[in-house]
Formats: C-alpha cells, structure tokens, sequence
C-alpha cells in the first residue's frame, strides 16, 4: 500500500535513512485505508495536495505580502499566494482573504488581535455546548488577555436560543460577537446574529472551521452574505486541503488582519501549504465537489437516521449538518470514553465529546462526535450509512464483547475495500 504521491526513490530513501519513521508512516496509512474515520473535523485532502505538500515550496522564506517580501526570490511564491486569495475571495464572496494563518487557533487569535484591545470582552459559545477552544476557554492563553463570556445552549433542547444571546450581549456589551462551533449540528440562525452584533454595535465574526467545504460547496449558507464582518475557516476539514487557516473579511478589516497574522502572530508563510490551499480553492469549483458536499450532509441524515431507529440519543434530536453529537450515557449506559474505544476496536474512529451542560468529566464525557466528510471523499452514500449506523449500535449495546468487535472489525475491513482512500493505493 503507498501515496500515489511518493516517489519509489524518495520512499527508499526514507527507509534507509529512518525505519521507525518510515514503518509508522506505512502502519498509518493502513489504518486508515483498513478503518472508518468519522471524526468530524477529520478529512482525506484531494489528490492533488499531497505533491505540493512534500515540494519545494516548503524550502521557501516569504515573510510578507505578494510584492511586498523581505526576502528575494518570491516570483513563484507569489504567484501561488495571489492565486489562493483571489480563488478565496471567489468562492467565499469575500471582499478581502489572508491565507497565511498555520492553523485554527493562530488564524482566531489573529483577528481578536487584530480588531481587539486587551481587556476587551467577546461574546463566545461555551466549549461543552459546542464552541471551540479558541473561543474563550479559560485554559487558553487568550483568556488571559481578553475578557471573554461564553453564551450556552438550551437545555434540553440544545439548540442556541437567540434570546439568550441578545441577554449576554444587552449585559456584557461585547467588541465582538463570535458565531461558531466544533460540536453543534445545527445551521446558524446568521441574520439573527448580525441583527444582534448591530444592537450590541459588536464586530460580528463566524468561525466556519468545520462548515468550510460545505459552504465552499454551496450546501449550507455563508454568513458573508448575512453581512457578517471576519469568518475564519480551517483549510483541512470539510474543505479537504492542507492545514491551515484563512481569514476571509471585509476590506475595512483587511490592513489591520493582515498586520496582526504578519508580523503580529507569525514569520514565514508556510508556502508548501499556500501552494496547496490554491489548488484545493480551484478544486472546491468543480461540480463534483458541489456534489460531494450535498452527499456529506445527505448522509450525516442517512446516519442519523438509522442511529435513532437503534436507541440512540442524538444532542438536538438530529442534525442539520456533516455532525452528531450522541449522549452514550443516556441511550447505552457507557461514557465516552468507553463508547470511543470499541467503535475503535470494530474499525470506526470518532471522538469522545462532551455533551452540554455534561455532568461527567472531559476525559471520560457522555457522549461521542462524530460526522461524514471523510466516508463521504471515500464515495460512501446512504446505503453505507445504514450499514455503519446498525454496526455502531451493535458496540454502543455490547461494548466490552471481545469477540462482537472483531467480528465487526472484519466487517467494515469488507466494507473500506469497496471504497479505497483518495490518493492511497490498496
Ligand atoms: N480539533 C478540531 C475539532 O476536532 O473540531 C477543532 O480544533
């Protein structure tokens, strides 16, 4: 099994220089050739990412703006950092695009910096209803600097209620409003919350992180077009890129975005994977990909439909994106943990959660996350979700049956050879 990407000499060169490197990486791209990733935020980039990945690009410094560089030699970098704004710019309808941020939280912290004084207070969503890290928790080194209040969902519900906002917002008088989530599989209500950002006179930002290819795709809203003044995504999830992050905003914003990721937050580029992002922007075009994210959220249905019939217990009784939040400890008396762990040993890889409000404890939560991007760029359709949804039920009964989960392991092993990883050859 290989990348279509490496080259035989260059994987021979690896094997002979470092074994231990060179047989984890042959081990992980079985694993996730042989298992199912559903782990929402979690994708297989197109085809095309991984030679730009391990090109030249990465031997580049550009620390600055294309024709404006502090080191000689840009003509192709540049050349590949303009083509990656104006497609962002393009398929985000946005006014202005910085596609430098390394990742999620750097590309968050540079907007509050960017837009923000120290002290200033940002109205987030609380982690374990469905915000991000990056959006306030006290753990952050962002907490110490800004003064964030977090607003919740409903219970028992767990949808956002708009009233609630708007109460926070009339209360703390926020410089911004954050609009986002890494766990809510909900659509956004984006007009209500612009309608409160020009109550509150908030700067009114969304973070599309996981919802990035989906709106790229054209199967959910872009909140752009809701008036919305910054929206961040992640590169790597739904949009099926190399990481990394990128603010798109309107022109007002766009010098002091640009200060603030550089010199503000970061030096050099990361140009292998600009390089990269340019391409996945053409790719995220085509009509294929606008077919590929309808069947994400067709099967996330698909999903959670067969869950439901099988007893589960779904955070908002559905979704109405790639995601499900499920409460294990309601529906099948076991934490998270436990429910991660044998889904782990049938084949199928999600992620512990927490559910709002959880009485149980970050490592040991109760509930599960998990989503459809990535089955989805294996070609997966709803007919594979059924099968996936009675398998998980099976654990999520039966969690600490030894031989159920092996039994079921050679199952979804049948089931990955029907629909090989793009770019791993079987
Ligand atoms: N780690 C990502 C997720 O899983 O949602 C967000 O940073």
């Amino acid at each position: 099994m290989t990348n279509f990407a490496y080259s035989q000499e260059a994987l021979d060169l690896l094997q002979k220089s470092d074994k231990e490197v060179f047989s984890a990486l042959m081990h992980e791209e079985i694993r996730q050739s042989e298992g199912i990733e559903l782990i929402p935020s979690e994708n297989y980039c197109f085809p095309e990412v991984y030679p730009l990945l391990g090109s030249v690009f990465n031997n580049k410094y550009s620390e600055g703006y294309p024709g404006r560089r502090y080191y000689g030699g840009q003509e192709n970098t540049d050349t590949i950092e303009t083509l990656a704004r104006e497609r962002a710019k393009k398929v985000f309808r946005a006014e202005h695009a910085n596609v430098q941020p390394l990742s999620g939280c750097p590309m968050n912290e540079a907007v509050y910096f960017a837009l923000l004084e120290p002290k200033d207070t940002i109205l987030g969503m609380d982690l374990s209803h469905g915000g991000h890290l990056s959006h306030g928790h006290p753990v952050t080194n962002m907490y110490k600097i800004f003064n964030f209040v977090r607003y919740k969902t409903e219970i028992p519900s767990g949808n956002i209620n708009l009233e609630h906002v708007r109460a926070m917002a009339k209360e703390h008088k926020p410089k911004m409003i954050i609009c986002g989530h890494s766990s809510y599989p909900k659509e956004y209500d984006y007009a209500g919350f612009r309608k409160i950002a020009d109550e509150a006179g908030a700067i009114l930002m969304a973070d599309v992180s996981h919802l990035g290819g989906l709106i790229a795709g054209g199967a959910l809203k872009n909140p752009l077009d809701f008036g919305f003044d910054v929206v961040t995504t992640t590169t790597h999830k739904s949009l099926r890129g190399p990481r990394g992050g990128m603010i798109l905003c309107k022109e007002k914003f766009a010098k002091a975005i640009d200060k603030s990721v550089f010199p503000g937050m970061q030096g050099g580029p990361h140009m292998h994977q600009i390089a990269a992002l340019a391409t996945t922007l053409k790719l995220v075009q085509t009509e294929d990909y606008k077919q590929y994210a309808k069947q994400v959220l067709a099967n996330a249905q698909a999903l959670a439909k067969g869950l439901i019939a099988g007893g589960a217990h779904l955070v908002t009784g559905g979704t109405e994106n790639h995601l499900i939040v499920i409460n294990t400890f309601t529906g099948f008396g076991i934490t998270g943990d436990i429910a991660e762990k044998s889904l782990d040993e049938a084949g199928i890889t999600l992620n512990k959660n927490m559910i709002p409000d959880d009485p149980n404890t970050p490592m040991k939560p109760s509930g599960i996350r998990f989503g459809t991007p990535a089955a989805t760029a294996r070609g997966m359709k709803e007919k594979e979700m059924d099968f996936l949804s009675k398998i998980m039920i099976q654990v999520l009964k039966s969690p600490h049956d030894a031989a159920l989960l092996k039994s079921l392991h050679a199952e979804v092993k049948e089931l990955c050879k029907k629909f090989p990883v793009p770019g791993i050859k079987g």
